[in-house]
């Protein structure tokens, strides 16, 4: 088990990717519950949702210049859409929207580069019929469970070798519902080598504090944005100085842990010029110090 986690503590900085159709209106990640958008609208945004080849590349580079060792996407967020080919549902960008594997081509990217693959999964689903009614039908939440172990599945077998397995947020199901030990012993079984966190309801390998620098006993990751949002949001300007990152990162370090900073590219792929600019600096003072 330590020797399955050595990679991860020595490479210390990440870069988290929210991307998704919410991308497309630039309101923050979790606007269709925020905004009560009613599903079919909602849904046609896939059409907007229409990356440039090669996108990918130019993310995983921006990270390698970052001095980042690892990337983690948000293969599905809060609301559904699944970023790769899935045979569980059409809902996903291979069948809708650019018609491709996104998941493939950032998965391809960070190897490019020499960086480490992180997948970002949301248990909670807005979309997916099952995914509110399973909390009190019975029928629901065997078919939304079985659904979900299913998604697993297909990310963790049709990817090659994937580093860290990301979950997020369990409404509205227990650990025990979600049977999540089951799940854990799944992922292991898929990817013998692979990391994941706490947030599926189990302690997983390593804790995930958010926006705060939160020293853990145990092993722990900082995530953090640049500006507010997780999702691309184009009237954020809140932008966090290089020096408050590069001291961020450091508090980190030296208290033994990660840090996961987050982009939110647009729906074309395009990275804020001020996170571009920002990373490049983080990358440059890394370098400066000996650090990278
Ligand atoms: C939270 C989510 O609700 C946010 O949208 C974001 O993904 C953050 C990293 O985790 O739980």
């Amino acid at each position: 088990r330590a020797d399955r986690m050595r990679w991860w503590h020595e490479a210390r900085f990440g870069m988290f990717i929210h991307w998704g159709l919410y991308s497309v209106l630039g309101r923050q990640e979790w606007v269709l519950e925020s905004e009560g958008i009613p599903i079919p609208d909602y849904e046609r945004l896939a059409r907007h949702f229409q990356p440039r080849p090669g996108c990918a590349r130019e993310w995983a580079r921006l990270a390698k210049r970052a001095g980042q060792k690892y990337m983690v996407l948000t293969a599905k967020h809060h609301e559904g859409f699944c970023l790769w080919d899935s045979k569980l549902t059409d809902y996903n960008a291979a069948k809708q929207g650019p018609r491709r594997d996104l998941v493939r081509e950032f998965v391809e990217a960070a190897r490019a580069e020499g960086l480490r693959v992180g997948l970002y999964y949301s248990l909670m689903d807005w979309h997916h019929p099952d995914g509110e009614t399973c909390a009190t039908d019975p029928a629901a939440r065997e078919r939304f469970v079985a659904y979900t172990h299913g998604l697993l599945r297909e990310l963790l077998t049709n990817y090659g070798t994937i580093d860290i397995l990301w979950y997020d947020v369990t409404l509205p199901l227990s650990p025990e519902q979600w049977r999540a030990d089951a799940m854990n012993a799944m992922v292991f079984d898929l990817q013998p080598q692979i990391v994941v966190n706490n947030r599926n309801g189990l302690p997983g390998d390593f804790s995930t504090p958010e926006h705060k620098v939160a020293a853990d006993k145990r092993a722990w990751e900082t995530c953090e944005t640049m500006n507010l949002g997780w999702g691309y949001q184009r009237a954020d300007d809140e932008w966090k100085s290089t020096k408050r990152i590069v001291n961020d990162l450091t508090l980190c370090v030296q208290q033994g842990g990660n840090y996961l900073l987050n982009i939110g590219p647009d729906a074309a792929g395009d990275v804020p010029a001020e996170s571009v600019r920002v990373l490049g600096e983080v990358g440059a003072w890394l370098k400066t110090n000996g650090a990278a």
